[in-house]
């Protein structure tokens, strides 16, 4: 699988061809060009939306059972062409196989989980304040679409915002990032193929310009989103303005706690993963180990094993752990990062090398971080992480706490009372108590507090919120 693909927009069932505008290359081969990437700017994003509005009435007309069919046949699809699809997500974006292979599962889950939503779709009738009439709340479509989704989690994250958007009854105008839109094209290979009404999904290629775009278009009603804060901010200020919904899933700075009393063999297995697993990109990412003083030493030299063991290299191998970063840019940023905690005067407890020859970085831990530290503010979304040692379960919460995001905390602990100190004091989303911060069940509502997220949460029974409006109608007999 060397050849370099071509990719084409997908509108109303057609394929589009267009002016190549990027590339991406094979981050771990940089001599593989993996795709040739057009941007489809505002004039296609418009065709997109107008095909997006027309569908709507022939999905309703489908209806329900129907709809739930052709997501069932998409998650069947998917897990069908699992391997294939792992590998085309490795070779595009430098996830290991391995990874990419279970996230392709969980992809095919999520469409099997929002077939079943698509018919639970259930609203309230009851009686009204005014003798004789009857109150009826229905959960109806909000209408078009836009999606935004980002390279870190190809196939997945499309899949949970594209299959509730279906579910329950909207169209989609879809761009992903430039860097994975190879995977991107394959999914809507796989979406056409299951028989909804044309234009139902439509995907639009490109990078910044054309997810401006989508944020412009006055007949897009909402926008979801995942991707840096930065970008999430401005998407946020775009569609508030012109009245649409909005749902952002940006960054955190997520922390993990390792307590005196933990089980230092879970702690270790929990901070490898979290914090170096899938090379650190991941919203839910391990950044702050804050870790009790008098553990401190030995889980450091425990962590170091564990990363020595490590097996990194081509992502395409079923053996590896760690892969590349996604691009040279990703590689670029992060080293720049890793210059600016360096200049802090940080130094490492091992890493810190980027590769020469291709965009690997190796996993870096910096040791005796202090609460003002870059790594203590900053998502870097690579495989770094800083070690915080404090005196205990006060101080750790407080540095935990102290941070404008607020997604994804976790704590090791054998402690049944400190568990429930820090079910009810950490400032997060996403809680794990002797689980990584990263890696999210399918089924399970996911979103953060502060910077991190806004709107309601994704995934789950919860993603109804933001993929419908409630109708109420109120009904005397005539
Ligand atoms: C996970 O940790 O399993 O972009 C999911 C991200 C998140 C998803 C993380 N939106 O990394």
């Amino acid at each position: 699988m060397t050849e370099t693909l071509t990719l084409s927009h997908h509108i109303a069932d057609q394929t589009i061809p267009a002016i190549v505008a990027h590339e991406q290359r094979n981050p771990a081969a940089p001599d593989d060009l993996v795709v040739h990437i057009p941007e489809a700017g505002t004039a296609l994003v418009a065709q997109a939306t107008q095909a997006a509005r027309d569908a709507l009435a022939p999905s309703a007309a489908t209806g329900i059972e129907a709809r739930s069919d052709a997501l069932a046949k998409i998650g069947r699809a998917i897990a069908a062409n699992a391997t294939e699809l792992a590998l085309l997500i490795a070779r595009e974006t430098g996830k290991t196989v391995r990874d990419a292979r279970g996230e392709t599962i969980r992809a095919a889950r999520i469409f099997e989980f929002f077939a079943g939503e698509a018919l639970r779709n259930i609203g309230e009738r009851f009686e009204s304040t005014r003798p004789g009439a009857m109150v009826e709340v229905m959960h109806a479509p909000v209408g078009v679409v836009g999606l935004i989704t980002p390279w870190n989690f190809p196939i997945a994250i499309p899949a949970w915002k594209i299959a509730p958007a279906l579910a329950f009854g909207n169209t989609v105008v879809w761009k992903p990032s430039e860097v994975s839109s190879a995977t991107a094209a394959a999914l809507m290979r796989i979406i056409a193929d299951a028989g909804l009404p044309a234009g139902c999904v439509n995907l639009v290629l490109g990078a910044g310009a054309t997810g401006q775009a989508i944020c412009e278009q006055p007949d897009i009603d909402a926008v979801s989103f995942t991707g840096s804060e930065p970008v999430g901010q401005r998407v946020r200020e775009i569609v508030t303005a012109r009245g649409a919904r909005v749902q952002l899933e940006m960054g955190g700075v997520n922390g993990f706690i390792v307590l005196a009393d933990a089980d230092l063999d879970i702690a270790v297995e929990c901070v490898a993963n979290g914090a170096f697993f899938a090379a650190g990109q991941r919203c839910t990412a391990t950044s702050r180990i804050i870790v009790e003083d008098s553990v401190a030493e030995r889980f450091l030299a425990a962590l170091k094993s564990r990363v020595e063991r490590f097996s990194i290299g081509d992502p395409r191998d079923e053996r590896t752990d760690i892969g590349p970063l996604a691009s040279p840019r990703q590689k670029q940023r992060v080293s720049t990062q890793v210059a600016a905690v360096r200049d802090e005067g940080l130094v490492t407890a091992f890493g810190a090398a980027p590769d020469p020859d291709d965009c690997h970085f190796a996993p870096t831990l910096f040791d005796h971080v202090g609460g003002d530290s870059l790594l203590a503010r900053e998502e870097i979304f690579g495989p770094v992480a800083g070690l915080f040692r404090v005196d205990g379960f006060e101080a750790a919460m407080a540095l935990l706490n102290n941070s404008r995001y607020g997604l994804s905390a976790g704590l090791c602990t054998r402690s049944l009372k400190h568990a429930e100190a820090f079910k009810r004091e950490a400032r997060a989303g996403m809680l794990m108590v002797n689980l990584p911060t990263a890696g999210v069940d399918h089924h399970a509502p996911f979103g953060g507090l502060g910077n991190s997220s806004y709107g309601p949460r994704e995934q789950g029974r919860a993603a109804r919120a933001f993929y419908t409006t409630s109708r109420t109608t109120y009904l005397r007999g005539g």
